[in-house]
Order: structure tokens, then sequence, then C-alpha cells
């Protein structure tokens, strides 16, 4: 999301039935229409009153917070975050069947990780293994290389490239998995969109900037 100050919620990319029966159509009402929306609502009010702020982007914003003044420092850190995310997490679902990697984003998976099953593996335990709420990522560096990581509550991994992330938060997945992540997990892997995260990995090797060399 490249956009500035007032940042608007996109749409559902899908019909909300479209995940069916991975995801329900309660949990992406709530999770797109009422948390989605509330990240950019309060990311709005938030920056309302900072005429400073509100030529950054977004990204800019999900990286510069520790910067800022302390009575907005943790609103943004949190809400900036949680529309970053939110919208990668939405562009990167697509409905079943989801189809593979692009041939380079596939190479990229053998070389830094093994293979798909592996990565999955690698999401599997991020996802699980972050305490409370927070993100499971698949991460690109300015070289190419992969690596998956997790973050708490809303943080991002930027500016590492983000190519694709796992909502971990209770309210991603407690309306129809309670409190089963492990089986939300499996149903989120069946429903990624690999020509979206490919494209993303695409781009990224594209506009890179090389990372410094030793
Ligand atoms: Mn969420």
């Amino acid at each position: 999301m490249e956009a500035h100050y007032p940042f608007t919620l996109p749409p559902l990319p899908f019909g909300y039935d479209a995940l069916l029966p991975e995801l329900d159509e309660r949990t992406m009402h709530f999770h797109h229409d009422k948390h989605f929306a509330a990240y950019v609502d309060n990311l709005n009010k938030l920056l309302e009153s900072r005429p400073e702020y509100q030529s950054l982007s977004l990204e800019q914003l999900c990286q510069r917070w520790p910067e800022m003044p302390e009575e907005v420092r943790q609103g943004i850190r949190n809400n900036a975050g949680g529309v970053y995310n939110h919208d990668l997490y939405f562009q990167t679902l697509a409905p079943t069947p989801a189809t593979t990697p692009s041939h380079e984003l596939e190479g990229a998976i053998a070389r830094d990780f093994g293979g798909l099953s592996a990565l999955k593996s690698a999401m599997k335990t991020a996802a699980l293994g972050q305490f409370g709420s927070g993100w499971a990522w698949l991460v690109s560096d300015c070289d190419g290389r992969l690596a998956v990581h997790k973050t708490a509550n809303q943080d991002t991994p930027l500016p590492l490239r983000p190519l694709l992330c796992c909502d971990v938060w209770e309210h991603a997945y407690y309306l129809q998995y309670q409190n089963r992540r492990a089986d939300y997990f499996e149903s989120w892997w069946l429903l990624v969109d690999w020509p979206q995260v490919s494209q993303a990995y695409a781009k990224c090797l594209s506009c890179r900037p090389r990372c410094p060399q030793p």
C-alpha cells in the first residue's frame, strides 16, 4: 500500500463466502469490516492533528514510529502496522484451489528452505510459536534471500520485504476454529495466493537496492 493519509479501507478482493470452507463468512466480515477497518480509522484519527506525518507513506509510518513523540508513538506503531499487515494478509489470500509459486520463487524456496513443505513447516513453527497475538512472515532481504520471521502485536518485519503473512491474532480464527490455531494455520496455507506472492517477490528482485557487501 503506497497510500498516504487519509488512508482508506481496501475492499475485500473476493466475496465474503469465497474462502469457504477454510474461512467462513462471519470470520471474514468481522476481520475485514471491523478489525481492519478499525486500524484504518484509528490511524487516520491519530494523523488528523499531525500534519507533519501526513505525507509519510504507510511503510514510512511503520518504520519511523520510534522517532515520534510519546503521545502518538505507540498508536502509530500499532495502527500503521495493523493497516500494513492486514492489507498484505487479505491480498495474499485467494479462493481455493491455490496454484503453486512461480519458477523463480520456487527456486528461491528450494535454495533457502529445501522446498515448499519445509517452508510450510517453518511458517507453522513461527505461527504456532508466536506467544499471544502476532504474525508469521515470509520475507525477502534486499538480495532476494528468503526467511521466516514472527512479530508480536502489529509489528511488521520492515525494512525486510514482506511477501506473505499469517495473522495469528485470535480475531483471525476464533469464531470458526476457537483455540485451534494449528487447524486455522492448515486452512490458511491452502488459501495462499501464490501468484500474488510470486509477483511480490519478482517486484522485490527487480527494484532491490543491493544489500551492503561486507
Ligand atoms: Mn487481524
